[in-house]
């Protein structure tokens, strides 16, 4: 399996986050690269390496997800914010606009004319996320390692005689679950899957993967511990793109997940929730419900999937709840193999945080799926 990566993905290193009222060290940390990267090295055999371009234009990629003002935001707001006074460390919002604020409701403000400091709670939804000198960049490379990573699975897929299925592993970083079309939150900036969903759309075509509004059909399977609500948001009204997603609950991002949320308008009926119980979810009822949502993914028929692929399920997670072990990871990644048979899966890398065990669990999911009969 090829592993795609970006040494620009290292550069973003905030220094704090604040997790219930207290500042600790920021938990995604460049050290997760390093020990995924390692971990998969050390089986040279059945993973190959490709660097991404750092020259690789990103941007008609970046905004057939994102708003055209979020992304300039991302990119200025660092230069913005220390212009403007604001702590070196990084652009952290103190105040939201809430959704019962009236006048915000009412379209009344003028964003172009909000300090830094307010733009920062326009565009960010936690205090998880900051924005410090070197985060455009390295959000812009996971960018470009998804869309490697992708561009490598379409031209697999076309050669593939079937023997096997066709895998590849975007190893990113940031994360990009929790980023909507104009919001960072969770560690997110850039929706890296959502990206490869329509990225690899526009590059599908098999006549029986198209669905009504002749769009090529695309599955995202979210399997990291924490809803991923920023893709669930992009897609809600969106019947080409199914998302399915198995998470926590009750835990971050706290507002949504639940299995009535379904999909609205066109789109009702392909946002699949498969909320979980905190502290009773071990192997055998996580993958019980991984089976399902494989199931459903067959019912739909994609042509390729997109795995948001975080192991912060893992029993020794410093801030989850499940009880995952490396052995159950194995039988995850072989669960996934079985999603539609014959179509290809690109892996993004999203969270995980036991550090020591962090390179053995994602790479035996991956060896999980490779060796899957
Ligand atoms: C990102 B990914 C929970 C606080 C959560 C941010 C968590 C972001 C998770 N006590 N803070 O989905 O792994
Ligand atoms: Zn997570």
């Amino acid at each position: 399996m090829k592993v795609v990566y970006s040494t620009s993905c290292l550069v973003h290193n905030p220094e704090y986050e604040t997790l219930s009222g207290k500042r600790v060290p920021y938990l995604e940390s460049p050290q997760r690269y390093e020990v995924i990267r390692e971990a998969l090295s050390d089986s040279e055999d059945s993973f190959g390496f490709v660097e991404a371009s750092e020259d690789m234009e990103v941007g008609e990629h970046l905004l057939s997800v994102h708003s055209p003002e979020y992304v300039e935001y991302v990119k200025n707001a660092y230069d913005a914010w220390v212009e403007d006074g604001g702590d070196e460390a990084g652009v952290v919002p103190d105040t939201f606009p809430h959704p019962k604020l009236i006048n915000f409701k009412n379209g009344d403000i003028d964003v172009t004319k909000l300090k830094p400091i307010a733009k920062a709670g326009l565009y960010c939804f936690d205090l998880s996320t900051p924005i410090t000198a070197d985060t455009y960049k390295a959000a812009i490379a996971a960018v470009q390692v998804t869309l490697t990573a992708c561009s490598i699975l379409t031209t697999e897929s076309k050669a593939s005689s079937s023997e096997g299925p066709v895998g590849v592993f975007a190893l990113t970083r940031p994360p990009g679950h929790h980023a909507a079309t104009s919001l960072s939150g969770g560690y997110c900036y850039f929706n890296n899957v959502a990206i490869a969903a329509r990225f690899l759309q526009s590059q599908a075509q098999s006549p029986s993967s198209v669905n009504a509004e002749s769009k090529p059909k695309i599955a995202i399977l979210d399997i990291d511990y924490h809803h991923g609500n920023g893709t669930q948001d992009i897609f809600y009204a969106d019947p080409s793109v199914y998302y399915v997603s198995l998470h926590a609950v009750p835990d971050y991002p706290y507002y949504t997940g639940t299995a009535s949320e379904t999909g609205i308008g066109p789109g009702k009926g392909y946002t699949l929730n498969l909320p979980l119980p905190t502290y009773t979810t071990g192997d055998e009822e996580y993958l019980a419900a991984l089976r399902h949502a494989v199931h459903k993914i067959n019912e739909f028929g994609a042509e390729y999937v997109v795995v948001s692929l975080g192991v912060d399920t893992y029993q020794h997670d410093p801030i989850c709840k499940f009880g995952l072990t490396t052995a159950g990871y194995r039988r995850v990644g072989g669960a996934i193999a079985r999603a539609g048979a014959g179509v290809g899966t690109v892996f993004v890398m999203e969270g995980g945080y036991f550090i020591a065990d962090l390179g053995a669990n994602v790479r035996a999911v991956l060896e999980g799926y490779q060796t899957a009969g």
